[in-house]
């Protein structure tokens, strides 16, 4: 798959843009990298069955970036990203992943050092040559030598969204071989976390010769580290790692939980162990010689006193103490949910119409979906003015006139994502605004403000008594952006008081709220809403996603909007 390829020269032609002080285009190059990113089918075989109308249709990719992906997947060049590398040859995706360092830095680090590369930039700060320059300073030169040892410790590990696909193929495939009896993903990839490592998988077999001959020669695996009976690791083109280990049956259990970690969490679990004159480790628990618990998980948890806990809150967090006392959280599950409320149809910059979205939603089984287009201030997503959102507003009661007189109890709700400017306001009219079922508002525009400012910003919309939801509230994405600068306690503590939602955006690069948020916010008794910020139909299935760091996070249902019914949601917006 060519999708990974062009993101990231997507991304790449943003900084470019970006560095040349080009208005609005960066962002259209970085949208079109989002979707790339995530996309579920393979983009050349897009372009194959449906050729350039086909690329055309990807949400974010318009006319002159369906060409550039053409030729690339025509020739595997692209002449106008080569002519930027030729006027300056320089790792700009790898030069901005340091914090501080964004395009328009790297072109003076280019211009009077020479640096093309993280290895150049760490030389020349170590060798102080870099506060001398204009407009960096001995603080930005500190900065980026932090920067480049947070990077050294995040470096060669994959976002969940990218992984969990790849490794649930492998486990279908191994899954259809008579020899393997039972398979399970352990590791971070069970925990659900953001970032991934490598993938772990655990399996039950009598026959452990031949599932690791068909695990090494696996289509994908482009290196193989080691193959042994009880464990075999190979590389995957996609240049991630993955381990299978083959498991006696009466230890499974007590495998999969150790391997499923975290270390952090079995430390802890250890230790209650020991303090109980039992022993545990990944072949069971143990008294003496005797094997008290292994089969099942379930049964190792239970041999030590507390109920099983689930794989996404083992992260040594309180989850133990509470298991002890009975009193997990009876975290969110994904059927609890009941619609979604951040979906952009072809009315804005969408790919589908809000008929194929809903149809597409009731499949899912959900009992609404909320519309939510763009306002008019993104003017390259194609926002929405008063009027178009009127006539838009007018369709939707369309739609679900028809669904009423059909007998479906299915509903759309009519949303918006608005802008907040930087002076806090939003983008569009208040009698607009008024007109809809909810708002959402979030930041799309000017990242760097001063803390005090984003935060007053925010806090701003948070006011606006239209404004029910905000969206992607730290507007980080990961392994490219940082949040922005913002006092998030104030934030959360400004929307439990004027009574808001804040966001789980469920997009793979953004998770944000990210887990850790998630139970702050949590513990402030605060409500959160999971969606996907949907651009075509195949994105309503990232939901999982998001549900994945709201268990992490500890929420329950309650805490979760859109487990809502719909009569209830709509009181609580109203
Ligand atoms: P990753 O791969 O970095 O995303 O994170 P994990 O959690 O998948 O870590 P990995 O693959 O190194 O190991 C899988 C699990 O095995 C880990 O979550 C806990 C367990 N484990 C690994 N090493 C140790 C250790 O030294 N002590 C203990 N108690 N457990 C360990
Ligand atoms: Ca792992
Ligand atoms: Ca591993």
């Amino acid at each position: 798959m060519k999708n990974q390829e062009l993101s990231k020269i997507f991304n790449e032609i943003a900084e470019y843009l970006e560095m040349e002080g080009v208005a609005f285009k960066p962002y259209a190059y970085q949208k079109a990298a989002l979707t790339l990113a995530t996309l579920k089918d393979d983009i050349g075989e897009i372009y194959q069955k449906r050729g350039l109308k086909g690329l055309k249709e990807i949400p974010g990719v318009g006319a002159s970036i369906a060409l550039k992906i053409e030729e690339y997947l025509k020739t595997g060049k692209m002449e106008y990203y080569e002519e930027f590398k030729r006027k300056m040859p320089v790792e700009l995706d790898e030069i901005v992943k340091v914090e501080g360092v964004g395009p328009r830095k790297a072109k003076v680090l280019y211009e009077k050092l020479g640096i093309r590369n993280l290895k150049e930039m760490e030389d020349a700060a170590r060798a102080h040559k870099i506060a001398p320059l204009f407009g960096f300073g001995d603080k930005t030169e500190q900065n980026i030598l932090e920067a480049l040892e947070f990077l050294k410790r995040s470096h060669g590990r994959f976002l969940l969204g990218e992984i969990l696909p790849a490794a649930q193929a492998v486990m279908e495939k191994l899954q259809q071989l008579k020899e393997v009896e039972v398979i399970n993903t352990a590791g971070s990839v069970r925990r659900m976390k953001e970032t991934i490592g490598d993938v772990d998988l655990l399996v039950i077999s009598h026959d452990p010769g031949r599932v690791m001959d068909f695990f090494v020669s696996l289509p994908g695996v482009v290196k193989v580290w080691g193959k042994g009976t009880t464990k075999s690791s190979v590389r995957m083109k996609e240049g991630f790692d993955m381990d299978l280990r083959v498991i006696p049956p009466e230890s499974y259990g007590a495998a999969l939980q150790y391997f499923t970690g975290s270390k952090d969490h079995n430390i802890a679990l250890r230790k209650i162990a020991i303090d109980r004159g039992l022993k545990l480790s990944e072949y069971g628990l143990f008294q003496g010689p005797r094997r008290v618990a292994g089969k099942t998980e379930e049964e190792v948890y239970r041999a030590l006193g507390m109920a099983w806990i689930p794989p996404e809150m083992r992260e040594n967090l309180g989850e133990i103490d509470a298991a002890l006392e009975g009193r997990l959280p009876r975290i969110i599950e994904h059927q609890d949910i009941k619609g979604d409320l951040h979906v952009h149809c072809n009315w804005n910059g969408g790919a589908n119409s809000i008929q194929e979205l809903a149809a597409a939603a009731m499949a899912l089984g959900y009992e609404y979906l909320g519309i939510s287009d763009h306002t008019k201030f993104l003017r390259i997503e194609r926002g929405l003015d008063e009027e178009t959102l009127e006539k838009r507003n007018k369709e939707i009661d369309e739609i679900n006139d028809r669904f009423r007189q059909e007998g479906k109890k299915f509903r759309v709700l009519k949303g918006c994502e608005a802008n907040i400017m930087t002076d806090g306001t939003i983008d569009i009219d208040d009698e607009a605004l008024a007109q809809l079922d909810y708002v959402i508002a979030g930041v799309h525009s000017q990242f760097k403000m001063s803390r005090e400012e984003m935060t007053e910003r925010i806090i701003m919309a948070l006011k606006n008594p239209h404004v029910d939801i905000i969206s992607h509230p730290t507007g980080r994405i990961l392994k490219r952006r940082d949040e922005y600068e913002v006092d998030l306690g104030r934030v959360l503590e400004a929307a439990r008081d004027y009574r808001k939602v804040l966001e789980i955006n469920s997009y793979p690069e953004r998770l944000d709220l990210n887990d850790v948020n998630i139970l702050r916010a949590k513990k402030l008794g605060m409500k959160m809403v999971i969606n996907t910020d949907t651009h075509q139909v195949s994105q309503l299935h990232l939901m999982k996603f998001g549900v994945g760091q709201a268990r992490r996070g500890w929420a329950e249902r309650g805490d979760i909007i859109n487990t809502w019914p719909v009569e209830e949601l709509l009181q609580a917006f109203r």
